[in-house]
């Protein structure tokens, strides 16, 4: 947190920060905030270029004082905890949504220090217990958390050798790919459906901007992941296709967009639920070279049930946290052919008599999911 400049006068070590209040109803743009100025490891799931990080002159001002560290010198006004969802993060500061009120909650330090093998110990979608806190005049609320409650369906990569909760608690990982400008990323497609499965969560592969190509390039790149098994899906935000699919899918469920940046995902997301304003990248003239719109992950409220996390794009996805023994059970084709290999710990790469080999040579398993394990296995392994 060295590079927020100018901390308050708080008093045995406590730093005032200036944070934005507002309620769960209000707008959530903070792409000019001084959030841009937090640590880079919690916008670790983004490429985001470092220029975004300014501070737009007059900001500040907009903003209200919370104390960021833990610190004797503000008062407890009561010890009740609430519990809260955490929708979005930025610096060491969370915003938890009690259900009425979006809470600007800085972390308990204990939690911050006990997270030695996850770099971050709150993650978006995360179910907190907080309190509030006021100043000595009894003035400013701000929450703390105090404590996280116990994950399911976690979305997690490995960032500088440290793994990263992207998001928390969600059931299905909407992984989308554009059909052109970028083109699909099949690598890419098959590392989010890794972790996926790896997070006990339900893949779900969105194939957007078909209204760019033929109807026969989309099929070709859906049916590979049709005939696994998994649900596919065809949209295009610009014409609507297949956006009330897209909403009956995510409707009453918690999900992650996921996927390259400029893909459409926020574009998808203010389809499915129109006035929600998400912030979309600039034309495609403009974009070529990715944009990095979204900034940080963020967790928006369904009108028809359930919440979606956006998330920013990436480049790439590290998943050296997968045990390498364990990533072939998640090539779900490759399962039936396993048992057939001639060495019982065949790794399907250079060994004679493989099975999954000869299936990939038979055609009964497709070459970009086979080369996807391969660079899945080499990739991570030398890291
Ligand atoms: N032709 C076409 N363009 C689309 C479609 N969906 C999105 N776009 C355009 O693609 C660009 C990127 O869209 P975004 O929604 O910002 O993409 P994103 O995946 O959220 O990108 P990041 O936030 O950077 O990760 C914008 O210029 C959109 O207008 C689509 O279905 N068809
Ligand atoms: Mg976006
Ligand atoms: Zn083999």
């Amino acid at each position: 947190m060295a590079k927020r400049k100018k901390p308050g006068k708080g008093k045995s070590g406590s730093r005032k920060l200036r944070v934005e209040f507002k309620t769960n109803r209000s707008a959530r743009r903070r792409k000019t905030d001084f959030t841009h100025l937090a640590d880079k490891l919690d916008d670790a799931e983004a490429d985001v270029p470092t220029e975004e990080r300014l501070l737009a002159k007059g900001e500040l001002s907009r903003k209200r004082t919370v104390i960021v560290d833990d610190s004797d010198t503000i008062a407890r006004q009561t010890d009740d905890t609430r519990i809260g969802r955490v929708v979005t993060i930025y610096g060491r500061t969370a915003d938890v949504d009690d259900g009425e009120t979006v809470w600007p909650c800085s972390i308990r330090r204990v939690l911050r220090t006990r997270s030695i093998d996850n770099r971050n110990p709150v993650a978006v979608g995360d179910l907190v217990r907080f309190t509030i806190e006021t100043d000595r005049e009894g003035v400013e609320a701000e929450g703390v958390i105090e404590a996280v409650e116990p994950r399911h369906g976690e979305l997690k990569r490995v960032v500088g050798r440290k793994e990263h909760t992207v998001v928390a608690n969600v059931d299905l990982v909407v992984i989308v790919s554009a059909a052109s400008e970028p083109e699909p990323k099949p690598s890419l497609v098959d590392r989010y459906i890794v972790s996926a499965l790896y997070g006990d969560m339900q893949p779900i592969i969105c194939l957007n901007k078909i209204d760019t190509v033929m109807k026969h390039e989309v099929r070709a790149f859906l049916n590979i992941y049709r005939k696994l098994g998994y649900t596919t899906l065809a949209t295009s935000a610009e014409s609507g296709a297949g956006i009330d699919e897209l909403r009956n899918l995510i409707k009453g469920k918690e999900s992650v967009f996921a996927g390259q940046s400029g893909v459409g995902k926020s574009s998808l997301l203010n389809a499915v639920q129109p006035n929600l304003g998400l912030e979309v990248g600039r034309l495609a003239a403009e974009s070529r070279k990715g944009t990095h719109t979204t900034t940080r992950a963020s967790l928006i409220k369904l009108d028809v049930g359930g919440y979606v996390v956006d998330t920013p794009g990436v480049r790439s996805f590290d998943l050296s946290n997968v045990p390498f023994q364990e990533i072939e059970s998640y090539f779900i084709e490759f399962l039936d052919h396993i048992p057939h290999c001639k060495f019982p710990d065949c790794t399907h790469r250079h060994e004679i008599d493989c099975a999954v080999k000869n299936a990939v040579d038979t055609g009964q398993v497709a070459p970009t999911r086979y080369e996807s394990y391969v660079r899945l296995f080499t990739d991570e392994q030398f890291r």
